[in-house]
């Protein structure tokens, strides 16, 4: 059975949750998706994949696992929107009150308002990096305001110390609160094989983190498999010099990794998904914050 997330078979020990560093809560949340289904089958399909990775990671050189990995059981939430935020919520605060890192995986963006809210309530100091194609700063997304379209904006109510990174599709109501708000979005053509803003951006921002990963941040020629991919995106490299810069300079206190559309036909995107989240353990248990 594949219901523990972890490369081969993790001895029992280290998928305690009582031991455990790291919890991982999967939502195959798919409610308000606009196009590509497929966002609900991902955790389960993220998780089995993770069964055929090495359980030593060759950049950090560790074995990420020791630190204790326990994969809950599929949060199963309502579909209305605003009631599953505060069903996340509450399972959320669950692991941060038993002092363990929650490690959302999904399921559509809109999930990540519910880690974002019992996260803000632990830490009132919060920041939030978001990797994402899309800004998500409609206020509102086909009459929901907890539209996946909306999860930065509601965000952004309650936090104004984010940064978006990679975005590359926004509409006009987005482009105009981005000026209005002087957010910090950092679009993908000028950040494109750069790394120089790295630095300014983590500058902006306090210790405590929030990170949403929204995987289409990534290039559909990477990781093709994602509800609307778009052009344009990060490469694997860069993703992960991006992410390793964040984890080296801030403290993590929570993540998520979204808005995967598992597919039959294919495990590229299953795997790269699977290794992604392996990688991030990695560089919050193994680097120096
Ligand atoms: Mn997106």
């Amino acid at each position: 059975m594949h219901n523990q997330f972890g490369c081969g078979e993790i001895p029992e020990k280290y998928t305690d949750y009582k031991k455990a560093s790291a919890v991982i809560l999967p939502v195959p949340y798919e409610g308000t998706v606009s196009y590509g289904k497929g966002t609900a089958a991902a955790p389960q399909a993220l998780i089995k994949a993770s069964y055929f990775q090495e359980f030593y990671d060759d950049e950090l050189g560790c074995e990420t696992y020791t630190k204790g990995i326990h994969t809950l059981a599929p949060l199963k939430a309502a579909k209305n929107p605003e009631a599953m935020v505060n069903e996340v919520k509450k399972a959320s605060a669950k692991i941060l009150k038993d002092n363990k890192f929650p490690f959302m995986l999904g399921g559509e963006h809109s999930i990540s308002y519910g880690l974002y809210l019992a996260l803000k309530e632990k830490y009132p100091d919060l920041g939030v990096i978001q990797i994402d194609a899309h800004a998500d700063l409609r206020d509102s997304y086909e009459d929901s305001k907890y539209s996946h379209a909306a999860v930065m904006r509601r965000i952004r109510e309650t936090c104004k110390d984010t940064a978006q990174i990679a975005i590359r599709s926004i509409c006009r109501e987005e482009a105009d609160y981005i000026k209005k708000e002087k957010a910090a979005v950092y679009f993908a053509r000028e950040i494109s094989g750069k790394s120089a803003w790295i630095k300014g951006m983590l500058k902006k921002l306090p210790k405590k983190i929030f990170l949403t990963f929204d995987i289409d941040g990534m290039d559909p020629s990477v990781l093709p498999h994602t509800g609307t991919p778009e052009p344009g995106g990060l490469s694997w490299y860069e993703t992960l010099h991006i992410l390793r810069e964040i984890f080296k300079n801030k403290d993590v206190v929570g993540m998520d990794l979204v808005e995967l559309s598992s597919d039959k036909t294919s495990r590229n995107s299953d795997f790269l998904a699977a290794k992604l989240a392996y990688r991030m353990l990695g560089y919050k248990f193994f680097t120096k914050s």
